[in-house]
Formats: C-alpha cells, structure tokens, sequence
C-alpha cells in the first residue's frame, strides 16, 4: 500500500493537496494538528483494498481467490466475498465521514475570527441587560474585519448604540426655547417632582413670572395640592384644570409665559383613560409637546409596552427618572434606540431641583458599558456560550 504525507498550514490546504495528488476517491487514514499546520496521511482506495485482501486472507478462507483484488473486480463479481465487501462498504463509510468532518473543521477554522467575534458581542451584550434581539442583530452586523478582540467588539458595539441614541444637547432645545411642555407616564414614575425639577431649572434661567404651571389631576386626593406647594415655593402661579375645555381656556389666558408646564395624572400602560388623556392634551393652535418619564429601574418589555402606549400621535421625547435606583441602563437605552426617542433629561433622586441633569448620551452610554465590570447574573460562562451556539436547542423551530 502506497501511504502519502500531505502537510499544509490549513486543514482545507492539506485536503485541496490530497484531492490533488490522489484524487476524490482518496482514503484519508488520519489527520492531527501538528506544529504550525495540519498533517494528513492518505492513501488510494486500490491500495488499502490489496492490504484488506491480504490481512483478511486466513481468517476468510480467500485462498481461492485471486490475492490481487481491485474494488472494481469485486463490485462487478458475480460472487464478491461478503467479508470483504462489507470491510470496503465500511472504509467508504469512513472515508466519507471523515472527509464531511474535516471539511467542517476547515470551514470553522476558517470563519473563526468572525463567529468568535460574533458570538463574544452576543454573550456581552446580554451580560450588559441589552435584549437577546439586540445582541442577536448587533452580533449579525459586526464587522467580518473586526480583530478577534473583546475591547476592539465591545467599541465598535459602543460607538453604534451612540450613533443612534437622541439627546438634546443643551438647555436651549427645552427650556430656553419655551412652548408647552406636558408630562405623562405611568403611575409614580416621578411626573409632579420632575416638573417641580424642571420649573426650578428654569426659574433660574427665565425668572418665575415667565412660566406657569397647570395641573390636571383633579382626581386624586392631594394630587393638586403636591404641585400648588412647588409652585408656591418657587412663585410660579398654578393652574387647575378637569377638562379639555378648562385647558384650553387656561391656555388662552397664559400667552404672555414664555414657558408652560403641565402635570398630568398617572396612568397604567395599560389604563383604556391614556386615549382621553391624549384627547385632552390635544388642543387645536395649542401644540402641547409631550415627554414621557420613564422610570429606568423597569424592563425592557414593560418600557416599551408604555412607550407604545403613549405614543399617541408622537411623542416630543422622554425624560429617564429612578436612574439612583437602577442597576444597570441598558434596558432603558434599548427601549429609547427602539423607538427612536429622544432623550431630554435624567432625574436620579428625589431632591428638587438638584437631582436633574441634562441628558449626555456618552456619559449614558459609558455607564451602560461600565456595568460589565460589576458582576452579572446575566453573564454567560465560556463553556456555556460554545453550548449556546453549537446548538440548537429548538429542533424543530425553523429560524
Ligand atoms: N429615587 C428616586 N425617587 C424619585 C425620583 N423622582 C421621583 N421620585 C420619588 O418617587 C415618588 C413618586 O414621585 P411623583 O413625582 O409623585 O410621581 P408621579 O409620577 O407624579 O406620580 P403620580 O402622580 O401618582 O402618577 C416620590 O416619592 C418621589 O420623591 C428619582 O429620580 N429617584
Ligand atoms: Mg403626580
């Protein structure tokens, strides 16, 4: 039997080497990882067939047979020995197999740098708090030149998520160019202390007697009074209002304020009273503008269910509340890159007006970045993400 060498810094080089030389119906008799490439020994079918015919000569009574027996001669006998046909039905078996395998491996080899890139941003884009659909779609678009390197991925992924997150970037898009302002969200998300916040902020820019402050919460027990004691402590005059009309009225009454701050009344996402809250913030000649206040410590899911449910005609923006109390950002991140929202400011405590910032989408972002050095719950061990993409763990899902 003829055995040839073949050595090539690939495995898919040495195989293109073997097809080469001996041909598609080559044997491959082994294969290893050797110092700085792959090894294979091969071998022609005919030859390996001789070496069967003779070791298997006592043991199968072949002594009759001719000693050398090509695969063809015994394909085409009328009376092959039954032995011998099945050792050859197997080596091809094995022969095929074995190619299969190692052309996986070469291609695997091959397409390393670029899965193992994929799959490195996938596992910590969820150890951050971001979605599996986030990570999924950001481990699709990583760039295939991206060196296979944890901090090179986790840049790029930073630098993407900026690109697309809104903020305004001064005081002017707000407070300084003035209009109506409404504040809605769901129930004690932080709507009454960010308007007392807010009304601070601008008192200090604008002057007291350039805004003034409506309430339209004349629901609950207390709820106007809360706003009337802000606006007494900073001499800003409020307002009450019940309905659309009463709106509009005080509205009419108010143009000579350079700013308007509504308060409004706190409502379930789920809450059916969201469309008349809309209906009554939606006065003709009077463009309320609404921001959303989101309270960061929520979901992702949860977020976007109030997100989509306030939407209404569109929203001017969110403000980010509860932010001393949230763990990580991400999820309110994704919820705000999701729809596209732009991000006005960010309360992260209950002292009015200290606890208010402008929103700075780099600062937001290095934090939801910064979390990866804390520890996760979330964070997937090596062995557990190899487990996570070699297999599929819905067989019958088509994906
Ligand atoms: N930790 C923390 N607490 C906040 C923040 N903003 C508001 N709060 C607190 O959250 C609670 C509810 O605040 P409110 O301003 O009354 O909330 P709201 O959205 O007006 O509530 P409703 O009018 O009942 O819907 C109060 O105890 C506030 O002090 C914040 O940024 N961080
Ligand atoms: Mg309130």
């Amino acid at each position: 039997m003829k055995i040839k060498r073949f050595f090539a810094p690939s495995v898919s080089e040495a195989l293109s080497q073997v097809r080469e030389s001996l041909g598609p119906e080559a044997i491959i008799l082994s294969n290893r990882h050797v110092m700085n490439g792959f090894e294979i020994l091969a071998s022609l079918e005919d030859d390996l067939t001789q070496v069967i015919d003779e070791s298997e000569k006592p043991a199968t009574s072949l002594a009759s047979q001719p000693t050398q027996t090509s695969i063809s001669n015994l394909s085409a006998s009328t009376n092959p020995d039954p032995v011998v046909k099945n050792l050859l039905e197997e080596l091809r078996e094995m022969r095929n197999f074995l190619a299969n395998r190692l052309d996986d491996t070469a291609t695997n080899h091959e397409q390393k740098p670029h899965h193992g890139n994929q799959a490195l941003i996938f596992a910590e884009l969820l150890a951050l708090g971001f979605s599996a659909s986030l990570a999924r779609y950001m481990a699709a678009n990583i760039p295939a030149d991206l060196p296979a390197d944890i901090d090179t991925c986790l840049q790029w992924a930073k630098a993407v998520l900026l690109h697309n997150l809104i903020t305004v970037n001064t005081e002017q898009e707000m407070l300084d160019q003035g209009g109506i302002y409404a504040l809605v969200g769901p129930t004690g998300v932080g709507k009454t202390t960010t308007t007392a916040k807010l009304a601070a902020r601008f008192v200090l820019r604008h002057g007291a007697n350039q805004l003034a402050l409506i309430n339209t919460d004349s629901y609950r027990i207390g709820a106007p009074e809360q706003v009337r004691i802000y606006g007494k402590i900073l001499g800003v005059s409020v307002h009450a209002v019940r309905d659309q009309n009463e709106l509009a009225l005080t509205l009419d009454s108010l143009t000579d304020k350079h700013s308007i701050l509504i308060d409004t009344v706190g409502m379930s996402q789920r809450d059916q009273m969201i469309s008349e809250q809309l209906a009554l913030l939606s006065i003709a000649n009077k463009p309320i503008k609404r921001l959303l206040c989101l309270n960061a410590t929520s979901s992702i899911d949860t977020l976007n269910e109030i997100v989509e449910a306030y939407q209404g005609s569109g929203l001017a923006g969110c403000i980010l509340t509860k932010l001393d109390e949230a763990v990580t950002i991400s999820n309110a991140l994704e919820v705000l890159l999701r729809h596209k929202l732009k991000l006005f400011y960010l309360a992260s405590g209950q002292r009015v007006p200290e606890d208010l910032e402008l929103a700075d989408a780099e600062k937001l972002m290095y934090q939801a970045f910064e979390h990866r050095h804390s520890r996760s719950s979330t964070r997937l061990k090596d062995s557990e993400l190899s487990l996570l993409m070699n297999s599929n763990p819905y067989p019958h899902h088509v994906s």
